[in-house]
């Protein structure tokens, strides 16, 4: 008997200990075998062989049971191990590619003002010093060009430090009346944890004769184009400096998040600072030889719209290139 023991601890798979199980306990198995022979014995030999197989018998089957156990648990975790899908990997099959949040962003401001009839505009990015500062009311030496921290190339060319440029050679090359926004990347020297050396406007001008353009047509296109792209939000328009227009305003909208309330994005004010715009001050139209004309102008950072319409809390997450990201933007 102690071989059918053994065989039963060195049963390496759950199909062997059931060949082991039928040879043992099988109609031609051999315990029906050892019960057989019993015939044969004597009386008193018969009980006892009766009550030995019968203990036997059990105690096989005990053992069998307790292998099984550990043979089906050892078979289940070897499985598992086999068929495991890591499913933070990629998968084989191909990706489709998305539009970066600021580009999607773009487009949709892009298509409001295509919308309205502005005809979409783009420059260089590398400028002179007239088309970038002179011709926009900010003369050499004037404090406000502090303001703007510009990357220099040699022979008073820069990277534009806004996309105000390409307002400058469309009026230069162009009579009016004049109705066009101007989408692009601009540079400044600014690297915290809310500015980047490079990142995104979009600029809109309007020009038409003189007196035909006002304060209030600025505010209702603003305001209507704020609503297009935030929802439902409070507008408000508070008086500001631009060398380049005057007047000129920022306009704020009720905060995203906390519906005006006060929250840490807001600075508990309520409000979120979101455009800057004006009526263009006469020397830019002298400087570009328009006459008896007036018009508006404002302008906007992308990456500001796209972290307040995504809830994107940290600029640096549109700059780092992070699949795992830019999968969330398909
Ligand atoms: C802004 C705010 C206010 C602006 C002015 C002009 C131009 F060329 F017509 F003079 N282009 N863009 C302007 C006005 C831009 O950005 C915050």
């Amino acid at each position: 008997m102690k071989e059918w023991y053994d065989s039963i601890k060195k049963a390496q798979s759950v199909d062997k200990l059931e060949e082991i199980r039928v040879a043992i306990f099988g109609k031609k198995g051999v315990l029906a075998a050892e019960f057989a022979r019993m015939k044969s014995a004597s009386d008193e030999e018969k009980a006892q062989i009766a009550k030995d197989l019968n203990t036997h018998k059990s105690s096989l089957m005990n053992e069998l049971t307790a292998r099984k156990i550990v043979l089906q648990t050892l078979e289940l975790q070897e499985k598992m191990q086999a068929e495991a899908i890591d499913v933070s990997l990629y998968s084989t099959t191909s990706q489709a590619g998305g539009l970066h949040p600021v580009m999607e962003t773009m487009d949709r401001i892009v298509e409001y003002f295509s919308a309205m009839n502005f005809a979409v505009k783009t420059g260089n990015m590398v400028e002179d010093d007239f088309n970038n500062f002179e011709a926009l009311n900010l003369p050499k030496y004037h404090p406000a060009r502090d303001m703007q921290d510009t990357f220099y190339f040699k022979d008073e060319m820069l990277l534009r430090t806004h996309t105000s440029p390409v307002q400058i050679r469309t009026m230069m090359s162009t009579k009016p009346p004049i109705r066009m926004i101007a989408p692009g990347a601009v540079f400044r020297r600014d690297y915290d944890l809310t500015h980047t050396p490079m990142f995104h406007q979009v600029e809109g001008l309007l020009v038409d004769e003189e007196g035909k353009v006002s304060f209030a047509n600025l505010k209702y296109i603003l305001e209507d184009f704020l609503k297009y792209m935030f929802g439902d939000v409070e507008v408000r328009f508070r008086p500001s400096f631009f060398p380049f227009t005057e007047p000129s305003a920022e306009v704020d909208i009720s905060c995203v998040f906390c519906k005006g309330k006060g929250c840490r994005v807001c600075s508990k004010t309520g409000w979120l600072e979101v455009l800057g715009c004006g009526i263009v001050d006469p020397n830019v139209f002298e400087a570009v030889k328009y006459e008896n004309v007036s018009g508006y102008a404002f302008g906007l950072g992308v990456e500001r719209f796209a972290m307040l319409i995504h809830q994107i809390g940290d600029l640096r997450a549109l700059f780092e290139g992070d699949i795992k990201l830019l999968e969330q933007f398909q």
